[in-house]
């Protein structure tokens, strides 16, 4: 082939190239090591004296054409692929911001916020106690002696002792350490604390080491309530409680106190309210009783009193301990008291 149809093809092609990457292999074709002129070149020595003048020439202006001619593409090429790439990176600044997702409160938390407002409004404080305790506080003061049958109506999480001496000095530690069964112990801390007139709900987390189902939790939140003064009866009991679950699930709230037993209170009632998720039908909720038990309760045992040395002849109330979970699942009509501890976002984001 002629260096002039070289030429020709050389140009054809290189007028076609749209990368950096195709020129590469466009100058490799034709000047690399084994290169269509490098190949001329080499083999000139072979021709006699005026064909090599000649087509020495030739090639190598072809040779210095092609070089300026793929600097010239490079170039070009380099400055399309700089404008690529700031097109990519443009930034509209007339564009809005991204939307960055809120979070919000867990139920539990927005019905525990809805519960103290409603006490706070009764003239209730808000307080607080350790979810670790000791035996006395869960136990013997709430009239709950060691070995009593009482005890065994709460399943209990004992702590092993070594790990936690260093943890909590504050505590008793000749007493056996566990995981509160109930919130009832906040009553006794908070009597040793302070002299009554009292009035106070104690809202917090407790442990059951027992089976869970659609309404039990081995882990769940309570609201520990307490009134004492002077002549405080039933009847202001009954009011109190009566307002609350009215306040909290609408003026229509049926509610039923049920005798019960609790060693911290006598009389002892259970507070039931009817179930909103089957309307007192009968559901896997309130184990088809139509009624849920929101709440254990009555008039605070005088043995209470005397362990935190308040004069039982001089002042009486009364105390309860409210689900706070249940209270949940009724007002949102949820069906599966597990489904608060699920991490389902699916769930959650329905709040
Ligand atoms: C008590 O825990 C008593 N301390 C309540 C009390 C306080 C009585 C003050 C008298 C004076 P009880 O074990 O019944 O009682 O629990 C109280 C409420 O917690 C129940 O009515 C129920 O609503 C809720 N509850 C009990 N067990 C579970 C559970 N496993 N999962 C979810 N909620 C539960």
């Amino acid at each position: 082939m002629e260096i002039k149809d070289i030429k020709k093809t050389a140009e054809r092609e290189i007028s076609l190239v749209k990368t950096l990457k195709e020129l590469e292999s466009f100058e490799n074709k034709y000047l690399g090591k084994k290169g269509i002129l490098t190949r001329i070149l080499r083999s000139l020595k072979e021709l006699n004296p005026e064909e090599r003048k000649k087509i020495g020439k030739e090639a190598n202006e072809l040779k210095e054409f092609l070089q300026k001619e793929i600097e010239r593409k490079r170039g070009q090429l380099q400055e399309k692929h700089i404008e690529e790439k700031e097109k990519k990176e443009w930034i509209d600044i007339t564009m809005p911001g991204k939307k960055i997702e809120r979070g919000h409160l867990h139920p539990i938390t927005l019905v525990r916020t809805q519960i103290e407002d409603i006490f706070q409004k009764m003239g209730f404080s808000v307080v607080e106690g350790p979810e670790i305790e000791n035996e006395w506080y869960n136990f013997d003061a709430l009239n709950i002696p060691k070995e009593h049958p009482a005890r065994d109506m709460w399943d209990t999480f004992w702590l092993r002792q070594n790990e936690l001496k260093m943890q909590n000095s504050k505590l008793k530690m000749s007493q056996r350490l566990l995981l509160r069964t109930h919130t009832s112990p906040v009553q006794i801390h908070y009597m040793e604390a302070n002299k009554p007139p009292i009035r106070i709900i104690a809202p917090g987390r407790i442990f059951r080491y027992e089976a869970t189902d659609a309404s039990h939790e081995i882990n769940f939140y309570q609201v520990e309530g307490l009134m004492i003064d002077k002549n405080i009866s039933i009847a202001n009991f009954k009011f109190i409680m009566e307002e609350f679950f009215k306040e909290f699930f609408g003026r229509k709230t049926e509610i039923r106190l049920r005798p019960s037993y609790f060693p911290f209170t006598e009389p002892s009632f259970e507070i039931d309210v009817k179930c909103s998720i089957c309307n007192g039908k009968g559901c896997s909720v309130c184990s088809y009783r139509g009624w849920i038990e929101m709440a254990g309760a009555g008039m605070v045992h005088p043995n209470v009193l005397k362990a935190v040395k308040i004069n039982p002849e001089e002042w009486q109330g009364f105390a309860f301990g409210l689900g706070l979970d249940r209270l949940t699942m009724m007002k949102y009509k949820i069906n599966d008291i597990r489904l608060f501890y699920s991490g389902d976002l699916r769930f959650l984001k329905q709040f």
